[in-house]
């Protein structure tokens, strides 16, 4: 019912790497539509973090990762919305398993298709979570992953 109050939902979402490019995809969603995206969804119960990353991006790209590494969590309100969200996001990094693979859109109703983007070319809109880190100097290729 629409009485139920609402609670934070942990999303998982990967910074694929390759060469100096991330992989990004337009969004199909009621929360951030028509902004490019990292591939990434909901934490499942049971699975960690990393297998989290990997399910999701084989999911909605078909691509197979290296090991994922942990690289950092923001906590995101999205309260203006239309059904008032809160998500805690943990961004991982990974390199492709093989480097040849190319991405599909496995998941047309929720993505316009995925590419590949220079880190130093972004396109625009981002996702704002992803535009309030990528403004705040953050960078996926820098970060170490083992305070
Ligand atoms: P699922 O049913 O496959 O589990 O979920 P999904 O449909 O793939 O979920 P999602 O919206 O792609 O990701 C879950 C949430 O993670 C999203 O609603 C908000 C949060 N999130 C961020 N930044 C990003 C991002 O760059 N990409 C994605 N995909 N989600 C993000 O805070
Ligand atoms: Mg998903
Ligand atoms: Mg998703």
């Amino acid at each position: 019912s629409n009485t139920v109050r609402p609670v934070p939902r942990v999303g998982v979402v990967v910074f694929v790497l390759k060469g100096k490019s991330i992989l990004l995809g337009r969004r199909r969603s009621s929360l951030g539509d028509s902004t490019f995206a990292l591939p990434g969804g909901h934490l499942e119960f049971g699975e960690s973090f990393e297998e989290c990353g990997a399910r999701e991006v084989k999911e909605e790209t078909g691509l197979e990762l290296g090991k994922a590494e942990y690289l950092t969590v923001t906590n995101n309100l999205f309260l203006e919305e239309p059904k008032p969200a809160h998500y805690v996001t943990i961004f991982l990094r990974a390199v492709l398993a093989d480097p040849n693979q190319v991405p599909q859109n496995l998941e047309p109703h929720k993505c316009d298709g995925w590419d590949w983007y220079d880190w130093d070319k972004l396109p625009q809109p981002l996702f704002w979570p992803l535009d309030k880190m990528v403004r705040s100097g953050f960078s996926p290729f820098l970060s170490d992953s083992n305070p």
